[in-house]
């Protein structure tokens, strides 16, 4: 393997210095007095008042958090709904007309709904799923694209105290038939297609084989009509337009819940195994991710706001839904991808509508950057005062150009950790306050306690990689966490802590001042030479060489072989060529050391991935070591799985006869 130096010049390192948020940002921040960090900390737990505060109550609340648990119980004695939280107090206050979902279809028709039409429809769905049976505690599972019936479904369901359980709609009939089951779900309600780049996917099809193979009875199944097709409604089918129609103009009265009754269950999106069941209730949850959304998005009545979020994952829950609507700002949603029908549809959705705050995750923040910043380029962005990513670490080369081509390096750009299990934002900065510094998340919101710690639960020294945890109970915790089931009791966590912890499953290393940087899932650690060292680091690196926009390395797996293979994909219309794999093994080992020089830099224009858009590195591996690959069918892109093993094998010479 040549060592590099010789042909081309090493090129700069992309890693800027901390920025402060620009003044112009902080005079308007939502939150911007520092001393919010300290006070959270002496007055813990009662600080989280502040979020609850922001929330109207039924009966108020005794205590803010009960028990020295587990058990724990936020806001115990209080009782909300939070159709009310995201829909009457706007419509009773003054922001009856402001508009609450702009939604743009694929073909650029659009909807509009105010406070006032959004509150109107979700009554009369509550009405008539009402009709159809469904009470509080009842769980009715949401199979839909992003189309508004989804919030409207959503909220509907809270308004009946009924938590929904929404599966993503690329997701297949298995997928739906596991998630109807684990959530012993008797209602559904999907539509009977829509149509992704073009094609139309028949969505009620893919139910009706789901329903076929789940033990339970799925008693009744409300389908919206998308397509304009005729399609054929079985027994115990119901037409979505139909139902609302004879409901028109009818009241529901909101169920009263109390604080810890379940808003809702979801199924993590999970890059490793099989996924989990996670419950959220209504008032810890709902504070936190309102609190957030006004401190962190720095949204609020006023504000235009864009997430690229799928609404089917936790952050189209938290930060599309019901953070945004509680706050009463004006979300903008769409249907279909960012690049259809042309790859400038965000920055023409951004223009359009005047948007303030862009939300968005890093995976797709590097597919801009393959496309070329001659789109976002092209249109004006002078609207937006904040940006947001969730999902990944971020790169700083990836944060650099997103901080330069879309925010005119003047907006501050705010990288939030967080989970589908801790339902809301927990270590970012806060964008009015704190210094960003590329790359690396921030400290834990106020009143969190995350810490990156080792095996014995011992804090780490800065920059020493370890364990991230949360030592401490926060609003929007799930209800199993709350009741001291342990996950790592499942599955052997590699960090024990005396006293009560939450083991988030992700590497981290925290800086001098506190900064957490997410090193990636620990599952997701490769061992070279019997070193363990983080893909993320060494991905991190080989995506700071310029042209590459994203990589993944995967170890070989074999007692006589040792080292790692890279994938990476480049900018388009660059090739992959001998000087561009000269600087990707100087950057690795500049940064990290020899060690982690890939053995092989694979160049391909895509790399596997789950729907929500995570690298599955599970695939690569089995490519890399000439595996069997288990079921791809949950990829969003299972092609490049097959297309990647025929150039592994090309170019590794493990030709067919071995097979
Ligand atoms: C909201 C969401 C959770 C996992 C998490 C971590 C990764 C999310 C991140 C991040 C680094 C960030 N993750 N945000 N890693 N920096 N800002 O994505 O939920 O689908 O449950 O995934 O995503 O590995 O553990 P979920």
């Amino acid at each position: 393997m040549s060592n590099g130096r010789e042909s081309g010049t090493p090129e700069q390192s992309a890693e800027p210095s901390g920025r402060l948020p620009p003044t112009g940002f902080v005079e308007q921040a939502n939150a911007a007095d520092a001393s919010i960090y300290e006070t959270f900390e002496s007055t813990w737990p009662d600080c989280w008042e502040q979020a609850a505060d922001r929330l109207t109550w039924n009966d108020a609340y005794d205590t803010v958090l009960s028990g020295d648990g587990p058990p724990f119980e936020w806001f115990a004695g209080g009782t909300l709904n939070a159709s009310v939280n995201c829909l009457d107090r706007h419509v009773e206050g003054d922001g009856k007309n402001r508009v609450a979902i702009k939604w743009e279809s694929r073909t650029g028709e659009t909807r509009v709904y105010t406070y006032q039409d959004l509150s109107r429809e979700v009554n009369e769905f509550a009405a008539g799923l009402r009709e159809l049976g469904v009470e509080a505690d009842d769980v009715v599972t949401l199979y839909m694209p992003n189309i508004p019936e989804l919030p409207i479904a959503m909220l509907a369901c809270a308004r009946l105290g009924a938590p929904h359980n929404v599966v993503f709609a690329g997701l297949s009939a298995d997928a739906l038939a596991t998630r109807l089951e684990s959530a012993a779900s008797n209602y559904l309600v999907t539509c009977d297609g829509y149509y992704r780049r073009g094609n139309p996917i028949l969505l009620k099809r893919k139910a009706d084989d789901a329903r076929l193979t789940v033990d339970h009875d799925v008693r009744e199944t409300v389908v919206v009509d998308r397509l304009d097709g005729d399609t054929h409604l079985g027994a115990n089918q119901h037409d979505y337009h139909e139902l609302v129609e004879r409901h028109a103009g009818t009241v529901v009265d909101p169920v009263e819940r109390a604080a810890n009754d379940c808003l809702f269950l979801i199924h993590t999106s999970g890059t490793t195994g099989e996924p989990k069941k996670v419950k959220h209730t209504t008032g810890g949850y709902l504070a936190h991710v309102t609190w957030t959304t006004e401190t962190v998005l720095d949204l609020g009545p006023a504000d235009t706001y864009l997430s690229t979020a799928n609404i089917g994952w936790i952050s189209g829950h938290s930060y599309v839904v019901y953070g945004p609507l509680a706050v009463g700002s004006t979300v903008v949603m769409y249907e279909g991808a960012p690049d259809y029908p042309e790859k400038d549809r965000i920055w023409n959705l951004i223009e359009s509508n005047a948007v303030d705050v862009f939300y968005t995750a890093p995976t797709v923040i590097r597919s801009f950057m393959k496309w070329g910043a001659e789109y976002p380029d092209a249109h004006d962005l002078s609207s937006l005062r904040l940006l947001g990513t969730v999902g990944e670490p971020i790169n700083p080369r990836a944060w650099k150009w997103y901080y330069e081509h879309i925010g005119n390096e003047d907006c501050p750009i705010v990288d939030t950790w967080w989970q589908t299990e801790t339902g809301g934002m927990m270590v970012t900065t806060l964008p009015g306050i704190d210094e960003m510094k590329p790359g690396s998340a921030g400290r834990p919101i106020p009143g969190t306690d995350a810490q990156v710690v080792d095996g014995t639960g011992a804090a780490c020294a800065p920059d020493d990689p370890g364990y991230l945890v949360i030592r401490r109970p926060w609003p929007g915790m799930p209800l199993a966490l709350q009741r001291g089931r342990r996950w790592a009791d499942d599955h052997a966590a590699p960090v024990d802590i005396d006293g009560w912890f939450y083991f988030t499953g992700d590497g981290a290393k925290v800086d001098d001042d506190g900064y957490i940087t997410v090193l990636g899932r620990v599952d997701d650690v490769i061992n070279v030479s019997g070193h363990r060292l983080g893909t993320m680091e060494v991905e991190s690196a080989i995506v700071d060489v310029d042209h590459v926009v994203e990589a993944a390395v995967v170890s070989i797996d074999d007692p006589r072989e040792d080292g790692i293979y890279a994938y990476v994909t480049l900018e388009a219309g660059v090739t992959g060529d001998e000087a561009i794999r000269n600087h990707i093994v100087d950057r690795v080992r500049e940064r990290i050391g020899p060690i982690a020089i890939p053995e092989e830099i694979i160049f391909t224009p895509d790399l596997p991935k789950t729907r929500s858009g995570k690298i599955m590195r599970r695939f690569l591996e089995n490519i890399t070591n000439g595996e069997q690959f288990g079921d791809t069918s949950t990829l969003r892109n299972p092609e490049v799985v097959g297309e990647l093993e025929s150039i592994v094998r090309d170019r590794t010479g493990t030709s067919e006869d071995s097979e």
